[in-house]
This record gives structure tokens, C-alpha cells and sequence, in this order.
């Protein structure tokens, strides 16, 4: 398994829209790999391919807890077919957006529809923290950010100091 590099705001590779899977094979299935990877090194709860620059429909979650066994889950083409009237709010965080977060607000349950990593079609009843982050990952393969849901003024705070920091520091890997 491979630690692939994370794509940060502002790269507008962020703000592309991913492409379905035509074919659950061991290709993506390595790349889920990767990105459970990934995930875990940074450490997050989720991870949409788009991160890690690959603009598929595939994303990766584990709820689990540090005293907790792994529980990796893949979602391949997942689909909403159903949002509840009630709403949540929680703290976001986003790997692509490091050290900020803030309160958002969504449909505290959703019905979604997604292929396993088997291909296998699947559907799932989420709600809480799962909810939210199954919403916060497909908005990444549909090119939209946590901050979108923010206020704008909050959002353009966000969006100058990233600029400001890819100005000044274009890559870690480059600086010295
Ligand atoms: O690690 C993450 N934590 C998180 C917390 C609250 C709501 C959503 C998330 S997802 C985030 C990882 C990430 O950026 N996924 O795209
Ligand atoms: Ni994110």
C-alpha cells in the first residue's frame, strides 16, 4: 500500500467533478487500497479519490476509534436517494483543507446507494457522524468543499490564506 501525496486548497483539481467506475477491478481496488493508506497516515475519518488526484467516484470511510479495530469501508459510485428533513451540525475538518474547521450544517440522515469493493451494489441507512461524511465525501466527487456550505466571509478568510500559502511555500517538497 502506498501514502499518496494530498491535493490542498486551492489546487482547482479540487474543483473537479469525478468521473463514475465503469469496473470494480484490482486496479481500483488497489487504489482504494492506497487511499485507506493514505487516510489512516494523515489520520482522517474520510477520503475521496479527488485528494489524492484521482477524479473517480470513490471514497473511503473509518468511523472507527483509536482503541477500536478498523473498520475500512469503500464506496464506489455512491449515490444519495433519500436525505432526512432533520438537520446536524458538526465540526468539519478536511485533509485538503489542513488546521480548519468549522460548524456545518446538513440532513442528519441519508439513504445511499454505492457499489462495495466486490462491485456488489449495497445500500446503507446513515446517520450521525457517518451521514455527515458520506455528504462531505460525495461533495468531493461533485468538486464541492466543506467551505462552500460556510459563509462567504468565512470562506474568503479561508480561501486568501491558502492562496497566500501556496504563493509563499508552492510545495513542502520544494522549499530549501
Ligand atoms: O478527517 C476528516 N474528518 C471529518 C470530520 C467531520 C466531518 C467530515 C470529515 S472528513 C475529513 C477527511 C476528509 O477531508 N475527507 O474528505
Ligand atoms: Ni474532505
Amino acid at each position: 500500500m502506498t501514502i499518496k501525496p494530498l491535493i490542498i486548497l486551492p489546487d482547482p483539481v479540487l474543483r473537479q467533478s469525478s468521473k463514475p467506475v465503469e469496473r470494480v477491478d484490482a486496479p481500483l481496488r488497489k487504489l482504494a487500497d492506497d487511499m485507506l493508506a493514505t487516510m489512516y497516515d494523515a489520520p482522517g475519518i474520510g477520503l475521496a479519490a479527488i485528494q489524492v488526484g484521482e477524479p473517480v467516484r470513490m471514497l473511503v470511510i473509518d468511523l472507527a476509534k483509536e482503541d477500536e479495530a478498523p473498520a475500512p469501508h469503500v464506496f464506489i459510485n455512491p449515490e444519495i436517494l433519500e436525505s432526512a428533513d432533520a438537520r446536524s451540525v458538526y465540526e468539519e475538518g478536511c485533509l485538503s483543507i489542513p488546521d480548519y474547521y468549522a460548524e456545518v450544517e446538513r440532513p442528519a440522515g441519508v439513504r445511499v446507494k454505492y457499489l462495495d469493493r466486490d462491485g456488489k451494489e449495497q445500500e446503507i441507512m446513515a446517520d450521525g457522524l457517518m451521514a455527515t461524511c458520506l455528504q462531505h465525501e460525495i461533495d468531493h466527487l461533485n468538486g464541492v468543499l466543506f467551505i462552500d456550505h460556510i459563509s462567504k466571509l468565512k470562506r474568503d478568510i479561508v480561501m486568501r490564506k491558502f492562496k497566500k500559502l501556496a504563493k509563499d511555500k508552492p510545495a513542502s517538497r520544494m522549499v530549501g
